[in-house]
């Protein structure tokens, strides 16, 4: 299944008039206010978010997966799904692996089909949650943290596999996220999971070529629920100073208590050039892998507020990693990675065009109704058109979910694939 450039063209055909009609008098009224347009349509196409290879199929919960049909069963498949999401947006250039769900069989084929579909590959991902079926060790009580020093290197062990592959496939980045952590009081003891941690984590950055990065995740809570090794970003922050200058935290939404002020989060962390990555997810209560925008797009436009502004003033940041975090539970997976995607090309969109010159002067004369005014307005508008346009003029879909529907691609899929397929992942 691949998306034909002629049949995409004929169905851009039939939306092309309306949306030349919406971008120029959005464009109008934008560049009354002083915006640059032309900047603005460039830095959208210039952002690629990476696919995760566990987001292709349907996720689940402890309780259960209701399969989805058709879903990819090789990471060529995989890839194949990917270059669908590119094809019609022109935002999905890039695919995040997760070691050892994804392990490529012929390093040069999977590198072509990548290359085919203009996707590079982004970091990748270690997985030391769950004990692999020819492990001689266990991660039941830890992994990076363990007290056992033989399970702590056969972590580490895992985790320089993983830099290994990626280096074979372009990687320049690693990505860990501890499960490490206790369910009960008086399990384990704080000081040593700590110690253990980082040093089985300066091992790993050791192992990294020069030109790599080390991206560490903290998350609260779970899958263990009285204490996790890296609960915040600040223990993430310390273990990154701890590391090395390449080595940097990572923000994933999900992984903060409810109402946690995330943007305050990415804004103290690129003044100190230290966040490195971000994953994408919207929730309700936790880490509920929801589809971005869907629940909170108010706070996901402050946070990109935070991300804009620390990517013009703190340069010392290296360029961020993108990555969706989803688990797709009720809807197709392709369906809801567009949606994803489109919510996060409309707060990148809408954060640039806070007025930040007029915010600042708010701001210093104590005007704090101006401020929300501000920020406000720039929240409210309509800023579709502007990424459709942005999408067309690449070659992408006027409206990827529509296309994507009228082209029935999960049938087609399911033809090619069977129906009870099922893909590697959570
Ligand atoms: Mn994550």
């Amino acid at each position: 299944m691949e998306i034909r450039k002629d049949i995409l063209q004929e169905q851009n055909n039939k939306q092309i008039q309306d949306l030349e009609d919406d971008f120029s008098r959005l464009a109008e009224k934008l560049t009354k206010k002083g915006v640059n347009i032309q900047r603005l349509l460039q830095r959208l196409q210039d952002f690629q978010v990476a696919i995760p290879s566990w987001a292709l199929g349907a996720g689940g919960t402890r309780f259960g997966r209701f399969g989805f049909f058709g879903e990819p069963t090789s990471l060529e498949e995989k890839i194949d799904d990917i270059g669908i999401l590119h094809a019609l947006t022109k935002t999905a250039g890039a695919v995040s692996l997760h070691i050892p769900w994804d392990i490529p069989n012929d390093y040069a084929a999977i590198k072509e089909k990548a290359k085919e579909h203009g996707i590079f590959f982004d970091a990748v991902n270690s997985n030391t949650f769950q004990d692999q079926s020819n492990a001689q060790l266990s991660y039941r009580h830890g992994s990076l943290s363990s007290m056992d020093k033989e399970v702590r290197q056969m972590a580490v062990q895992h985790n320089n596999d993983v830099v290994d592959i990626g280096k074979k496939l372009g990687s320049k980045s690693l990505t860990v996220w501890l499960a490490d952590g206790t369910n009960f009081p008086g399990q384990r003891d704080f000081q040593s999971s700590l110690l253990n941690t980082e040093d089985s984590l300066k091992k790993i950055y050791g192992h990294m070529p020069d030109d790599w990065k080390l991206f560490i995740e903290y998350k609260p809570y779970e899958p263990n629920f009285y204490s996790t090794v890296i609960q915040d970003w600040g223990t993430s922050f310390m273990l990154a100073n701890a590391c090395g200058e390449r080595a940097y935290t990572l923000v994933d939404l999900g992984h903060h208590l409810p109402n946690t002020n995330i943007e305050q989060i990415v804004a103290t962390l690129m003044l100190k050039g230290k966040l490195g990555g971000f994953h994408f997810n919207d929730s309700k209560y936790g880490d509920d892998d929801l589809t971005v925008g869907s629940i909170k797009p108010y706070s996901l436009f402050l946070i990109f507020n935070e991300l804009v502004n620390g990517m013009e003033r703190n340069k010392q940041n290296p360029e961020l990693a993108w990555m969706i975090d989803a688990s797709h539970n009720i809807k197709d997976p392709l369906e809801d990675l567009l949606q994803s995607l489109e919510a996060i090309q409309e707060s990148y969109a809408k954060a640039m065009l806070i007025d930040q010159e007029s915010l600042l002067e708010a701001q210093s004369k104590g005007d704090v109704v101006q401020c929300q005014e501000i920020l406000q307005d720039a929240f409210r508008t309509d800023v579709r058109p502007l990424l459709a346009k942005a999408r067309v003029d690449l070659g992408g879909a006027v409206n990827p979910l529509k296309i994507y529907r009228a082209m029935e691609v999960r049938n087609k899929l399911i033809a090619e694939r069977g129906k009870h397929t099922v893909a590697t992942g959570l």
